[in-house]
């Protein structure tokens, strides 16, 4: 398809105020009959004519006021038709076969149900429709089929009727009363089991509430319904929000591109971001679906009853909502944990975004597919963009601020300025040189030098946003940075500020400080950028041991690791020099293990080295192989020299009881860290240790902590557990999931070997995006199996895209960013990584969405 570009936003020259569908639904037959009332949009440019977006459908009959038309024609695979009045009524009529429909867009059959994914442009599969997000119209749905096969009949809003037809068939009649785009439109039909409760709003409205899934699964529902009360609640203490219907569906489904869909009164979720229970989910699943359920439900302020004018605004609904469901997880947990792994996110996943082919603003400019938009940019970035705002204007005035917002904008479809200027307006904030954030992609560096002159201690900070495809130059941003100015001899500091660097260059000074200060800066990760500080390893060793900001700390620690790895990796390091490194930085992870005063998660957090992406992102050209011997290497350093107190971690996490309170959370997650380690330092006691792990677990976590630890090693308690694990777990798909993911990701030298006898498996198939991301995407980013020195990794994604964009090529294309990191890796691997995508390029026949992440990558 064409290049889209924002500037070229048009109103569309219709409105379609009210909608009805009807659908006779069948698993490989669905007829639709769509009617639509059209008027002519006053703001709008007239037209004579309509288009009606379609894919992949055909008009079976089209009928305007009633009559016959004969009087239309397509226009590549949307349909046009003349309209000479002021308002009509057209109704079309199509037909699909969703057992057919792989792409899992539009409406799609799974495991025997039929269910629907529309955004962001899936309703055109449907029907002919204005599939844009400005068209916004209230919808009734009447539906039909199978009584005995589909017991359950679903969509948005309220149930209007219901009853039994013909020759076992029953039907149902749906309305929603808000008016929506079409991509918030959902239907499912199924046999489902509900887990059922109800909430009652602030003001003191009750709302019915129901988990569908099929049945067995209700018990794996609990969390899920927990999280959404607790959702319900906070958006109403926190942001003033109360839900608008009486009725809130969830239906889970187990072939699904996305996490979930927030479709107005009827979300629709990857089973994965349902069930848990604590036999088969990890606590990381468990706060994955508190995330996630919280997230979607977020969405119904926050992207339904505001949405988005066009897709280019996607972040105004996304960046908002991460935002707030990350608030909400900071609420529910802890607060600087959740902060460490939201940055993790946003390092491992954005900044080699960021720093790539694929950079875009969190507010794109064009597109080809708008699938491709879904990113960490404009999810992650796009909520770190937010944050600022709300570090700038402090708490109340934020909401003030989304106060505004969310009156201005109710029922509209809006655009990302809409909120910036609502911000102004209500926060009080001037935000006219801060909305570059929105137009400038790149991740800024930030360059920091403290000075003492007299009694005074001057900050020189200067910025440069890097060259990104398509914006060679940029102006400089608005950089808000929480500081601390640290007394050296008393390790205290006379409290937090916030400078905001506005220039290219800056210098902030501060009175009466006696000595020269250590800096702690971007506390609480204040702003998405790269801190380049000259700092000594003395004093990260000090910040790492005194910082009362848990970010700042961790930061500390990571600073004084990626420091070293990366002199390590250089090879230019002295082996004098590189034990001085590994003894500093054992002796800050000894402090680490001996302080009471942290709690075991943060401890857990502490000890987690940066990643081998991460490392990777920080230096100009990466050698993977060096990067991961080194990581290892340190790890092994680390662990030799503490052996006895990973081992007494190990004891003492281990003898906490199961529940699901901080503490041992806290336990389960230290458990494991310190079997990582030990398996870096010593392997046999890991082995054993790990065995026991696994053979004593009473819980997912400890299992699969285990399970991922023995993964990494050879030996028999490796092909034993997997053995377990697999009889234990089979027919549960989504730990199934976790078996195939642990062995394509581990640390075992032959990875690859097992990801290929893995594709071979009776229970791998191309079908299930969940089991193809396992294997798959697991081995992706799992740098010491994908960047194999011969290419073999490279060769395997490709292979997998080419097999897998014909079937399902919004998933397809999600694999090709990692093969687009060919610039900044060595040069022999590099050459193998773009061979594969010259390759994939010269395909015929790739799908747009794999095509253009393909061309994107080359460019
Ligand atoms: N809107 C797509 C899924 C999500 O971000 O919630
Ligand atoms: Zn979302």
């Amino acid at each position: 398809p064409a290049t889209i570009r924002r500037e070229d936003y048009r109103p569309y020259p219709w409105l379609v105020p009210d909608v009805a569908l009807d659908f006779d639904l069948g698993l490989e037959a669905t007829r639709i009959t769509a009617r639509l009332t059209v008027a002519r949009n006053a703001e709008a440019d007239a037209s004579d004519t309509i288009r009606l977006n379609g894919d992949d459908i055909e008009p079976l009959s089209i009928k305007v006021d009633g009559e016959v038309s004969n009087d239309w024609h397509m226009d590549g695979s949307d349909l046009i038709l003349p309209l000479s009045g002021d308002a009509h009524e057209i109704e079309i009529a199509t037909a699909i076969d969703p057992s057919a429909n792989t792409k899992l867009m539009g409406l799609f059959a799974s495991n025997g149900m039929l269910c629907t994914q529309c955004e962001a442009e899936g309703f055109r599969r449907i029907t002919f429709f204005p599939d844009r997000p400005d068209v916004l119209s209230t919808y009734r749905v009447r539906m039909s089929g199978p009584k005995a096969q589909f017991p359950v009949l679903l969509s948005n809003g309220n149930l209007e009727a219901q009853g039994d037809g013909e020759e076992g068939t029953h039907w149902a009649q749906w309305h929603d009363p808000w008016p929506k785009p079409s991509y918030l439109f959902a239907l499912v039909a199924g046999d489902l089991v509900a887990n059922s409760d109800s909430f009652t709003t602030m003001s003191g409205r009750e709302v019915a509430l129901n988990i569908w899934v099929r049945e067995g699964d209700e018990n794996r529902t609990g969390h899920a319904m927990e999280s959404l009360k607790r959702s319900m609640r906070w958006d109403e203490q926190t942001f003033g929000r109360e839900y608008d219907l009486n009725l809130y569906n969830i239906v889970a489904v187990s072939d699904f591109n996305m996490g979930a869909m927030e479709n107005k009164g009827l979300n629709v979720f990857n089973t994965k971001y349902v069930l848990a229970d604590a036999e088969t989910a990890t606590d990381g699943d468990f706060d994955g679906v508190e995330g996630v359920i919280a997230h979607e439900y977020f969405h119904n302020w926050s992207g339904n009853r505001i949405t988005c004018r066009d897709w280019f605004q996607l972040s105004l609904k996304e960046g908002f909502t991460v935002l707030r469901d990350q608030l909400f997880s900071q609420d529910m947990g802890s607060e600087p944990v959740k902060r460490i792994e939201d940055v993790r996110i946003l390092r491992g996943a954005q900044f080699p975004e960021d720093s790539g082919p694929l950079a875009h603003p969190i507010r794109p400019d064009s597109y080809r597919e708008i699938s491709n938009f879904y990113t960490a940019t404009v999810y992650n970035k796009g909520a770190e963009v937010i944050r600022m705002m709300r570090t700038m204007a402090g708490g109340d005035a934020f909401r003030k601020g989304t106060d505004l917002y969310f009156d201005r904008h109710d029922g509209e479809a809006a655009t990302c300025e809409d909120f910036v200027t609502a911000m102004e307006d209500g926060a009080g904030l001037d935000l006219t040189q801060f909305r570059l954030w929105y137009s400038q992609a790149g991740t800024p560096k930030i360059g920091v030098r403290m000075e003492h002159r007299g009694d005074r201690a001057i900050l020189h900070l200067k910025q440069d946003v890097p060259p990104t495809p398509g914006q060679p130059d940029k102006a400089p941003m608005p950089i808000p940075l929480r500081i601390a100015l640290f007394d050296r001899e008393s390790g205290q500091h006379d409290g937090e500020q916030l400078v905001t660097l506005t220039k290219a260059q800056e210098s902030f000074s501060f009175d009466s400080i006696s000595s020269l200060p250590v800096l702690s800066i971007n506390r609480g990760f204040s702003a998405p950028v790269t801190i380049e500080r000259e700092i000594s390893q003395d004093d990260l060793v000090f910040l790492a041991a005194h910082d009362d900001d848990p970010f700042a700390r961790y930061e500390a620690l990571q600073d004084l690791v990626v420091s070293h790895l990366k002199a390590a990796v250089s090879g230019q390091l002295e082996e004098a020099a590189k034990r001085d490194g590994e003894e500093a930085i054992t002796s800050a992870f000894a402090s680490v293990l001996a302080d009471d005063s942290l709690d075991e998660l943060m401890r857990g957090e502490l000890l987690v080295l940066p990643s081998e992406t991460y490392l990777a992102e920080t230096m100009l050209v990466a050698d993977p192989a060096a990067i991961h011997s080194e990581r290892q290497a340190l790890r092994g350093a680390i662990a030799r020299a503490l052996e006895s107190e990973f081992l007494n971690l190990h004891e003492r996490a281990g003898a906490v009881p199961f529940g699901m309170d901080a503490a041992a959370k806290g336990a389960r997650k230290v458990k494991t860290q310190a079997l990582i380690y030990l398996a870096a330092g010593n392997p046999d006691v890991a082995r054993r240790r790990a065995w026991s792990q696994y053979e004593q677990a009473d819980n997912m976590t400890d299992r699969q902590g285990a399970l991922m630890v023995l993964c990494g090693l050879s030996g028999i308690e490796r092909t034993n557990a997997l053995i377990d694990f697999y009889n234990r777990f089979q027919g549960n798909p989504l730990v199934i999931d976790k078996w195939f993911a642990l062995q394509a990701s581990s640390m075992h030298p032959a990875a690859l070997e097992h990801v290929k006898a893995l594709a071979d498996h009776q229970d791998f198939t191309l079908k299930n995006p969940n089991r193809v991301r396992s294997l798959y995407m697991a081995m992706a980013y799992s740098p010491h199996a994908f960047h194999a020195a011969d290419g073999e990794g490279y060769r395997m994604i490709a292979d997998l895209i080419l097999a897998l964009d014909p079937i399902n090529p919004q998933t397809a294309s999600r694999f090709v960013p990692p093969l687009g990191r060919w610039r900044r890796i060595e040069p022999k691997r590099s050459a193998l990584m773009k061979e594969q995508l010259e390759r994939l390029a010269a395909a015929p026949g790739l799908s747009s969405d794999t095509h253009e992440q393909v061309s994107r990558s080359l460019g």
